[in-house]
């Protein structure tokens, strides 16, 4: 259960997808299975460099309730917020091919494709509801997917429960991360990286994952700053400018150039104390790019280092350093998301940023508990002084990744 805006006691997402999947089909479903949002606390644009992630799960989760089908068919159902569900046609998993599906139920047919071509091609029925905040770039589409995944793999009688395969039939969480990117890469057509299916499958309680890319291995740290007395505010800025998409492939194609220029496999493979030499064989198109991914990895690092020794009230430069560097070198902030940060600076927070892809979506503060209040009403009246639309705050929790529920 949880308390909604209005004060009304709400039920969580996976008991809200039990019992509209029982409503529409009049059976109980197999089971439930979850998966969260993300924040990333640092390391953006890294991912498709082959570089270092830092994020953590949302307590908000997308629960997808499911039952086998014999006839070999698809058939899924959301949960809207206003509690009317959409349903799509039904799909034949056998003749799933990217691009025959579009639009939300492609997210699903993606994933269904992906493991059709694993060796799990069964039928099922999937009902969907939903806490993650679509739209606000919180990962809400990897949420989705990351929970039908197990959900189909649970159907076909495989339970996800290690990180790695580690002997056992069950692939692990680093391979399903790996698959629902292809769908995601070669279904819908989205040219992301590993970074938001890592963070719903891989991620754990209490702690922020510190993920190579290039290398898969994720380790946990902890993430103890309330003990230190400090908090995560999410500021959504409920801004989404059109350009997100192309300019999400413009930079990564930058930064492929870029490496291929400098006879790199990757940006992750230039060395901080390298950067103004390589920047010099650059033209001036490509050397900002190349900027903010060598310093931002980098960054990781640092943060890593720092929460590992007990320094957590000492990231805040680095996050707000991790800020300037997207806004004036990679460009992918924008207007809401520069306010949110300066009204949060302005107020009290120890360190700001925008958190994901960028062009709106997101940001977080690094906020002692004590400005808790001072730090909200900061940014929503600086959104309030600019005309833009109120955002939604909350203070955010590392919580658990992937996970059969029921
Ligand atoms: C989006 C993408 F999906 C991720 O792969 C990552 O590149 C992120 O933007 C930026 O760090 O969320």
């Amino acid at each position: 259960m949880s308390r909604s805006g209005n004060g009304q006691t709400r039920l969580g997402s996976s008991e809200r997808a039990i019992t509209g999947f029982k409503e529409l089909h009049g059976r109980a479903p197999l089971g439930v299975w979850s998966a969260p949002g993300r924040v990333n606390l640092i390391g953006e644009h890294t991912d498709y460099n082959d570089g270092y992630v830092l994020p953590f799960a949302l307590p908000h989760r997308t629960a997808v309730a499911a039952a086998p089908r014999e006839d070999g068919r698809l058939t899924v159902t959301t949960l809207g917020d206003d509690d009317r569900t959409q349903t799509a046609d039904p799909f034949e998993i056998a003749g799933l091919a990217p691009g025959s599906v579009t639009g939300w139920p492609g997210y699903l047919a993606g994933v269904a494709w992906v493991l059709r071509d694993r060796g799990y091609p069964g039928g099922a029925d999937l009902f969907v509801a939903s806490d993650v905040p679509s739209g606000a770039g919180l990962s809400s589409s990897h949420a989705l997917q990351c929970a039908a995944s197990l959900a189909l793999l649970g159907v076909a009688g495989v339970e996800l429960d290690s990180d790695t395969a580690n002997g056992t039939d069950a692939p692990g969480r680093d391979e399903v991360a790996l698959w629902v990117q292809r769908s995601e890469n070669d279904f819908v057509g989205a040219p992301t990286g590993l970074l938001d299916q890592t963070a719903s499958l891989r991620c754990t309680a209490g702690n922020v994952l510190f993920f190579d890319v290039r290398t898969g291995v994720a380790e946990q740290v902890a993430f103890d700053i309330a003990d230190h007395g400090l908090e995560i505010l999410v500021i959504d800025t409920r801004a989404h400018h059109s350009l997100a998409d192309s300019e999400y492939g413009v930079r990564r194609r930058g930064c492929e150039r870029a490496a291929a220029l400098l006879g790199r496999p990757a940006l992750r493979d230039v060395e901080l104390d390298e950067l103004d030499a390589v920047l010099d064989r650059l033209p001036d198109e490509l050397r900002p790019l190349v900027r903010h991914v060598v310093t931002e990895n980098d960054r990781v690092l640092r943060t890593v280092d720092l929460l590992r020794h007990n320094g957590s009230t000492r990231i805040g430069d680095l996050l707000t350093s991790s800020h300037t560097s997207m806004r004036d070198d990679y460009r992918i902030s924008c207007d809401e998301l520069d306010t949110a940060v300066d009204a949060a600076l302005a107020s009290g927070a120890l360190g700001a940023r925008m958190t994901g892809g960028g062009f709106g979506g997101s940001a977080i503060a690094l906020v002692p508990s004590t400005e808790r209040t001072t730090v909200r009403r900061a940014v929503t009246s600086a959104f309030a002084e600019r005309r833009f639309t109120a955002p939604r705050l909350f203070t955010a929790v590392p919580s658990a990744g992937a996970r059969r529920d029921e």
